[in-house]
């Protein structure tokens, strides 16, 4: 690999994702692909973390690398593989739970979050899910981890045992960066444009979904919920319209100011429509091209295998150094 920073980031196969994991996640890792060494994976073990049926997260995790790939990931220039496909990531996750503490892990936001969304299966899993995060991204020397704000607390997890770590048992990991990306881009709720949009509401209008097609695009955008007086500008007591002229200027690459001027004097129907199409516009070709790529399973069995094998080779040198580090019989040839 050229001499570039290492990036590591991963996405959970756990269902469709909308609009707001696109903005906030593989939209940008497509440019990164080019100023770094860039390794992105699929965060399946994670994914075991609440209930899955085995069949639906097969599905998942092939929709999951076929939408990398439809947003442009490369892999002529990425790593791109699944998380389960690399041992190593397992094994170093077991040495760093030697060096993690109950406590350090049972106050972490999502662990409460989820232990109350779950609370028919709070398991050991849940609460490890830093721990495996720390070893994806320890496992590469990676300096640099782009994250939504949500994993800022992860991330810092994964810094503190680095840290941890090279003081016990001598410099070896990496202290990572956290990476937000130019536009901290929070999608909000088509419905309830206060709350975070998720794929999991039960409302299917308040979410748009990267597997939706263009007339359903546009009708959710329709029935978005603003407010009554009409002006389309950004301001914290227009939730609703905020949260369009913030999808709108993302997916357009302009500046909210920008689009405020684009709409000025226009009316609520026509900017939801305009909006719905600039969104459509981005992602029907993603989608098309998506189910394109997934009627083809030998060719991402086969990315897949190629982006194991390179991960694995990065992986196992950092993995026998820690494994030297801590004193475990090296493995006779
Ligand atoms: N927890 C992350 C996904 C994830 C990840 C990682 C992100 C798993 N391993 C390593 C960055 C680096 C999430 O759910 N967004």
């Amino acid at each position: 690999m050229e001499d570039k920073k290492i990036l590591f980031s991963a996405v959970q196969p756990s269902g469709i994702l909308t609009i707001g994991n696109y903005l906030g996640a593989i939209k940008n890792w497509k440019n990164l692909q080019n100023d770094y060494n860039s390794i992105f994976s699929g965060a399946d073990l994670h994914t075991l973390t609440v209930k899955q049926d085995p069949q639906t997260l097969r599905a998942n995790s092939y929709q999951l690398a076929a939408l990398f790939l439809a947003c442009g990931l490369d892999p002529e220039k990425s790593i791109i593989f699944m998380q389960s496909h690399v041992p190593a990531h397992a094994e170093l996750a077991w040495v760093l739970n030697t060096i993690t503490y109950p406590g350090e892990l049972s106050r972490m936001t999502q662990f409460k979050d989820k232990s109350q969304k779950h609370q028919e299966n709070i398991n050991m899993g849940l609460m490890d899910y830093p721990v495996l995060m720390a070893a994806d991204i320890l496992l590469y020397n990676t300096e640099l981890v782009p994250i939504g704000a949500d994993q800022k607390q992860h991330l810092e997890l994964a810094r503190d045992l680095a840290i941890r770590f090279n003081g016990r048992f001598g410099e070896l990991f990496k202290v990572p960066e956290p990476y937000f990306g130019k536009t901290a881009t929070r999608v909000m709720s088509l419905q309830e444009p206060t709350k975070k949009m998720s794929k999991s509401d039960a409302n299917l209008n308040s979410f748009i979904s990267m597997d939706d097609d263009k007339d359903t695009i546009i009708r959710k955008f329709k029935r978005a919920v603003t407010d009554s007086d009409n002006k389309i500008i950004f301001s914290e007591d227009k939730p609703g319209i905020s949260n369009l002229l913030t999808i709108y200027s993302a997916f357009r690459g302009i500046s909210i100011k920008e689009a405020e001027a684009e709409f000025e004097g226009k009316g609520y129907g026509d900017f939801k429509v305009k909006v719905g199409e600039t969104v459509a516009d981005v992602i029907d070709p993603i989608r098309q091209e998506k189910n394109r790529i997934l009627s083809d399973k030998t060719y991402i069995d086969a990315v897949l295998k190629d982006g194991a094998e390179r991960a694995s080779r990065i992986a196992y040198k950092v993995l026998s150094k820690v494994y030297k580090k801590v004193g475990l019989l090296p493995r006779s040839r």
